[in-house]
């Protein structure tokens, strides 16, 4: 099969649309025009380059973009770098190498990279979240946060492992030890920057109506933000006046069954309450649980523990005194870190109630409480008292009237509740965005003035933080080390230090979009009229391992920024889609018991033994050219009744899976990755790699080449059979049906069927003795956003000067899509039993199925064989059965 000379084609387009800026989007555009804005999510450069996980999504982007410029957008397809973060600061440490030049390295690697791609994204725009320029506005935005003390200071329990610096997150952490070095880890409070996210929960809630997203990703987003609605209930401690425990509950209607209270460990109140003889056993209980993460303590638990206080509280309803108890299952994080337990109605404390003998009243009829709390809806029983009584009522009805009687005494409101948490902003760490903040000696923290931004990183040689070592010594932050000059700043004779903390790797990626608008503006973020034509983003692709944080975090910058008047959207992402993973290539195994006779895979249970027998299975690796498929299993080529387990698992070195992007540049090109990563199926989908894929999809653009080329001369020239005749009426059926299917394609984003109409399109113009140039150079309209190099050389063949990048998308008229059709007269053992209509191209085969398919016809061969078929062409099909 003939090579097509994707080496030369594609590196000379490339450089021709380098060297022409064929793709820039000008500063000042024609705004009467519609606009798109194409975004991905930029990379992290990291030393390993590109994976075939970056050009899924870029090529999806970058088919879309180059589509809406053929359909007269203006469009801005940008591309740049979120280049702060630990690994280039962990080489630092363990080589010497200042961050900023192994960064530079490696953004020059992945530029060239998607440069090698073809992607049509404007090099003019391109930022990087380490250039001072870029990060003076990131300062700038932390200001205006804490103009609007939506930033602040807070002593908060941290994760904190010396050895290696830093805080870590609760997920780095395994059972007290940091996952990465096994080193010890240390609960310790420590001052650090924390964002008010939690005072926009309610509007990132609300908004989520507003965007065009996966709902699994706006579903994640609701359970993050976890709101419930509730009441906030107070609680009178006996025999320790003032003292009062607040809890938040849902079920405010229960109040009359609340049998206990429970206070986290680590609640505050629980030293002050303790009685004397229960002090040592609390004591150990409160250690016990903080060795345990949230997750141990709720979802994780298989029974329940806890130690009574010695302590009584009044229920605010009866006036009767309960016990008060503390247990791990309530966790200090979550609305006030006590709760009021209504055994009969939910199962924790129902659990905890049976196991500790307290007492359980039930409150909501309906149910039966003899062996698990009864949690559904009902009327109101044994709620009745000389203080209040909602006895009778339904539980809506009784929620309103405690919480009426609730605020009339002052004991309690209505409380809205959220499981997210403010934002912890603040990491040890040298290579981030220095915090634009001054400390004075007397504990003053302010901004620094507008006009000194940015904050440049000092120089420093040693980026390593230290001391800090056991549970309580400081921590020393790389940036305390940095010279005088950097860390003392005077302003009105008042010596001031800065912040030493840095800012965290989201900060960067949460605003790069509006940076890409206008983004060598020094004047301001992005200029208003700017802003006002390009936002919002039109298209957002990227991971769905992003699902939560960083589009949680960017939307709650976004609208600080919309309450300021910087953009003009409440939302940045009017729509996003998430690429699938691409995993490695399947995998094959052949089970055989231990004689060494294959057992079929269906066989296997998943720890490796015979479901039915019992004994031990052996699995061997078995190449793709022993299996088939068979349905939805693949079965073993000498014997189809063995099925073969077929498994693909996530590229990984380790298991010696992973493709690289290059090598497939190189042995197929550019075009052919692209086009395969498109074909592999629906976008979305998690799929695995098959090098046979690539394959075909190279040869299907060798086709398109020969096609088009002469493919006899050795300079290749235009093939004879494109001639500039007018086409026939087939040929633009075939045409037009290929304009609409793939047009409405990549309008929905389904670019593998695309690719399919395109192949349809290939395998009829291959028939045609002559290949009119009107239909042949639309067609490479449509394939050029899938496989552009390959296109501009054509089309440049076909004798035009220009790039083809701003040829007007071709439109299809419904009138050329009709098929001229016949009727064929079916006939079984010799009777007519029916007439079908079929397409006048329809090959044999399909028509002897559609003769099969007729409802009448079919009633004939119920139960029958066929044992002859004839296909008088155009005219009869006579099926003879037994
Ligand atoms: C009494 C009650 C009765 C409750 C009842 C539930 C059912 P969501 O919906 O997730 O917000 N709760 C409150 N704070 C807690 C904490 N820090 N740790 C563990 N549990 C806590 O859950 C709210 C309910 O979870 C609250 O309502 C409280 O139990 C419990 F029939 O109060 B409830």
């Amino acid at each position: 099969m003939a090579r097509y000379p994707f080496q030369q084609i594609e590196k000379k387009w490339q450089k021709y649309w380098d060297e022409n800026k064929t793709f820039r989007t000008p500063e000042d555009i024609d705004t009467s025009r519609p606009k798109f804005f194409v975004l991905d999510m930029f990379p992290y450069p990291s030393g390993a380059g590109l994976h075939v996980g970056h050009p899924e999504g870029y090529t999806a982007t970058d088919i879309v973009a180059r589509y809406k410029r053929m359909k007269g957008f203006n469009v801005l397809h940008p591309m740049g770098w979120d280049a702060f973060g630990l690994p280039a600061e962990q080489y630092a440490i363990s080589t010497g190498t200042h961050p900023a030049e192994t960064t530079a390295r490696n953004i020059n690697r992945f530029r060239e990279q998607l440069k090698s791609l073809g992607f049509s994204y404007d090099w003019d725009r391109e930022v990087n979240t380490t250039d001072p320029q870029y990060f003076r506005w990131t300062q700038w935005i932390f200001l205006q946060l804490l103009k609007k003390d939506l930033a602040y200071l807070a002593e908060v329990p941290v994760n904190w492992c010396p050895e290696l610096g830093t805080v870590l997150a609760h997920e780095e952490v395994i059972e007290g030890r940091s996952e990465r070095g096994d080193y010890p880890v240390f609960r310790r409070p420590m001052k650090q920057w924390m964002l008010k996210i939690t005072e926009y929960a309610d509007t990132l809630l609300k908004d989520l109506e507003l965007v065009d997203w996966p709902p699994s990703t706006k579903l994640m987003q609701q359970n993050w933000i976890g709101r419930s609605v509730g009441a906030e209930i107070i609680f009178q401690v006996e025999g320790h006046p003032g003292e009062t425990i607040k809890v938040f509950t849902t079920r405010v209607d229960t109040l009359f069954g609340a049998t206990y209270m429970v206070l986290a460990p680590e609640h505050e109140l629980v030293s002050r309450l303790v009685s004397n003889e229960k002090k040592e056993e609390v004591a150990n209980y409160v250690l016990e649980s903080s060795r345990k993460s949230d997750l141990e303590r709720t979802e994780l638990q298989k029974t329940k523990s806890g130690v009574f206080t010695g302590a009584y509280a009044v229920n605010p309803a009866t006036g009767t005194t309960i016990p008060i108890w503390i247990a791990d299952y309530v966790l200090s994080t979550y609305g006030t870190g006590a709760i009021m337990a209504v055994p009969a109605h939910d199962q924790r404390d129902y659990e905890f109630a049976t196991k500790f003998n307290l007492p359980i009243i039930e409150v909501i009829s309906g149910g039966d409480i003899s062996t698990a709390a009864y949690t559904g809806d009902g009327i109101l029983i044994n709620s009745s008292s000389d203080r209040h009584s909602i006895t009778g009522m339904n539980v809506e009805e009784a929620q309103k009237s405690m919480i009426t009687w609730l605020e009339g005494e002052n004991l309690g409101k209505s409380q809205v509740n959220y499981k997210m948490r403010d934002w912890l902003f603040s990491r040890q760490r040298y290579w981030g965005e220095p915090f634009p903040i001054l400390h004075s000696p007397d504990g003053e923290v302010i901004g620094i003035p507008e006009d000194e931004l940015p904050v440049e990183l000092p120089e420093m040689e040693d980026f390593k933080p230290t001391g800090g070592y056991g549970a309580d010594a400081e921590p020393i932050l790389p940036l305390s080390r940095a010279p005088e000059s950097w860390r003392f700043r005077e302003l009105d004779g008042v010596k001031y230090t800065r912040e030493t903390n840095t800012m965290p790797q989201w900060a960067g990626s949460c605003w790069y979009y509006l940076r890409y608008i206008d983004p060598h503006n020094s004047k301001y973020l992005v200029d208003p009229e700017k802003e006002k034509y390009w936002m919002p983003v039109d298209l957002y692709v990227g991971g769905t391992e992003h699902s939560v944080l960083h589009l949680l975090y960017a939307r709650f910058w976004h609208k600080v920024l919309f309450d300021l008047g910087v953009v003009s959207t409440p939302e940045p992402f009017a729509k996003l889609v998430h690429q699938g993973m691409i995993l490695g290539e399947m995998e094959y195994r052949l089970f055989r018991d231990k004689s060494g006779n294959p057992v079929s895979a269906d066989l296997a249970a998943s720890n490796g033994i015979h479901s039915e027998t019992g004994e031990d299975l052996f699995p061997e690796p078995v190449n793709e050219t022993s299996v088939e498929k068979q349905g939805d299993f693949f079965v073993w080529t000498e014997d189809p009744s063995i099925k073969i387990e077929a498994k693909a698992f996530k590229m990984s070195k380790s298991r010696g899976n992973v493709i690289n992007p290059d090598d497939i540049v190189k042995g197929y090109g550019a075009d052919a990755l692209r086009l395969y990563e498109m074909f592999m199926g629906p976008l979305e989908q998690e799929k695995p790699w098959n090098m046979k894929g690539v394959d075909g999809v190279h040869r299907f653009l060798a086709r398109v080449w020969r096609l088009v080329t002469d493919d006899d001369s050795l300079e290749p020239s235009i093939n004879p059979s494109i001639q500039d005749v007018q086409p026939g009426r087939e040929q633009l059926r075939v045409l037009h049906t290929a304009i609409k299917k793939i047009s409405e394609d990549i309008e929905k984003m389904r670019f593998n069927t695309a690719i399919s109409a395109m192949m349809i399109f290939i395998d009829s113009a291959m028939k045609w003795k002559v290949t009119p140039k009107s239909v042949i150079e639309p067609f490479l309209i449509l394939l050029n956003p899938f496989a552009p190099h390959i296109c501009e050389e054509l089309w440049s063949m076909l004798g035009h000067e220009n790039t083809m990048a701003n040829e007007p998308w071709p439109d299809y008229d419904p009138e050329l899509l009709k098929t001229d059709s016949i009727d064929v007269v079916v006939q079984v053992n010799g009777k007519k039993r029916a007439t079908i209509t079929v397409p006048a191209d329809a090959d044999k085969a399909s028509i002897l199925a559609l003769a099969r398919e007729d409802a009448n016809v079919a009633r004939f061969l119920e139960g029958v064989q066929v044992r002859k078929e004839i296909y008088v062409p155009g005219k009869l099909v006579s099926l003879v059965v037994a």
